[in-house]
């Protein structure tokens, strides 16, 4: 009976596991940033979108003046990417809408 019970804890355990990675899949999303214009601003822009908790990767292409964000959507969503954007002075807005 105890090693039943052993199993099945592991079991459930395994299970929580999985859901936890499950449930944080990452996204991507592209933020048009209209207000980079010279090639110091997208330091500035990056470093707000690194401070967003659950935010795993900035790539920034200035001569598109775009920013790709990868993000946990279980910690942060397209809107708080904005608005992070928006509070370092640069307005965004994302490309394509993902929720
Ligand atoms: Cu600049």
């Amino acid at each position: 009976m105890k090693n039943l019970k052993t199993a099945l804890a592991a079991i459930v355990g395994a299970l929580a596991l999985v859901a936890s990675v499950w449930a944080a899949s990452p996204q991507t999303v592209t933020l048009n940033v209209s207000g980079m214009t010279c090639p110091a601003c997208p330091i500035t822009v990056k470093k707000a979108l690194e401070k967003v908790p659950g935010v795993s990767k900035v790539d920034v292409r200035f001569e598109k003046k775009q920013v790709l964000v990868t993000f946990d959507d279980a910690k942060t969503n397209t809107d708080a990417l904005v608005k992070a954007t928006t509070n370092a002075g640069y307005p965004s807005q994302p490309e394509k809408a993902t929720n």
